[in-house]
């Protein structure tokens, strides 16, 4: 519904307009869904259908970015600032029948329902926000390993949460033995210390104790210690496991890290609109910042990198 609001929109006035005319109407879309288009390259295409009153609002931009999270990976939620003109636009539409999603998503409009009113922004501003949670789905949830967000064991400048290789060993956390309890915590009996030393494998660097640092501990120099075993006597047992085996290579790079954004949700604002109505006679501005909705992405996003050695 056109909902009435208070005095927060003025309407500027095209003919004759007395002193103090004021029109208080918005769109009401609050309690609707936000839904998207799928098939289009640039121009994003996401819009809101109210069944009740057959009516929808529907906001059209265009943007080179991936909005969807690959991004570059960063930590901060993304923000995008768009000015709407011409074909990026907010509309709103009135019918005399059910709309569905065919009618915003189909180059060519279907030919009914009919539209029987209709605003089109002349102008505004738009923010994209996409943001959800970083993980490097290694076992451990993020919160457990690290609840400030910024340890990074290895140094190797990605931090604990979205390093899948912790100790920077070129062993990923995920084989290095960690138990957790039912609450998440990690199991501090169960959870592998090979030397004993206090330090869990999966946070040491040299895992048997043997002074060869793990990620030395890789004869076949394929910067994967977990595939390596010289010992004739064990050769059930990795190298960098077994401290009677302390051959040393040099290695001087990490493997390709890849960690993830789950949940992610795409949050659009608007601010300082303008409409104009079929006829190009009333026009609504709304110069508040308004939540035009959250749209829920259903994949995550993967990102992959090697970080410097
Ligand atoms: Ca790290
Ligand atoms: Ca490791
Ligand atoms: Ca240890
Ligand atoms: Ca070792």
């Amino acid at each position: 519904m056109k909902k009435i609001l208070s005095v927060l929109i003025a309407i500027a006035c095209f003919t004759s307009c007395d002193d103090g005319d004021i029109i208080v109407t918005s769109f009401d879309f609050e309690e609707q869904t936000l839904d998207r288009c799928s098939d289009f390259d640039t121009q994003f295409i996401f819009f809101k259908i109210n069944p009740d009153n057959n009516e929808s609002i529907a906001i059209a931009f265009t943007t080179s970015n991936d909005i969807f999270g690959a991004g570059d990976g960063t930590l901060e939620t993304r923000e995008i600032s768009l000015a709407l003109s011409g074909n990026d636009a907010i509309t709103y539409r009135r019918f005399d029948d059910a709309v569905t999603s065919d009618y915003f998503c189909n180059p060519i409009p279907p030919a009914t329902p009919i539209v029987i009113e209709e605003f089109i922004s002349t102008s505004g501003d738009i923010t994209v926000f996409t943001g959800g949670t970083y993980a490097d789905n290694d076992g451990i949830s993020s919160e457990i390993e690290d609840p400030t967000g910024i340890l990074d064991t290895d140094s190797d400048g990605l931090p604990n949460i979205i390093d899948f290789d912790d100790d920077g060993d070129n062993v990923p956390t995920g084989q290095e033995g960690v138990v957790l309890n039912s609450d998440g915590t990690i199991n501090t009996e169960l959870t592998r210390d090979t030397d004993g030393d206090g330090t869990f494998d999966y946070l040491d660097d040299d895992d048997d104790g043997d002074g060869i640092l793990t990620i030395n501990e890789d004869p076949n120099m394929d910067l994967d210690p977990s595939n390596d075993n010289s010992d004739p006597n064990n050769e059930a047992l990795d190298d960098y496991l077994n401290p009677a085996i302390t051959t040393l290579v040099n290695i001087e790079a990490y493997r390709v890290h890849n960690y993830f954004l789950n949940d992610i949700i795409v949050t659009i604002n608007t601010q300082n609109l303008d409409f104009r109505n079929e006829n190009g006679e009333e026009v609504i501005r709304d110069i508040r910042t308004v939540i035009f909705g959250n749209y829920t992405v259903a994949s995550d996003a993967e990102f992959t990198t090697t970080p410097e050695f």
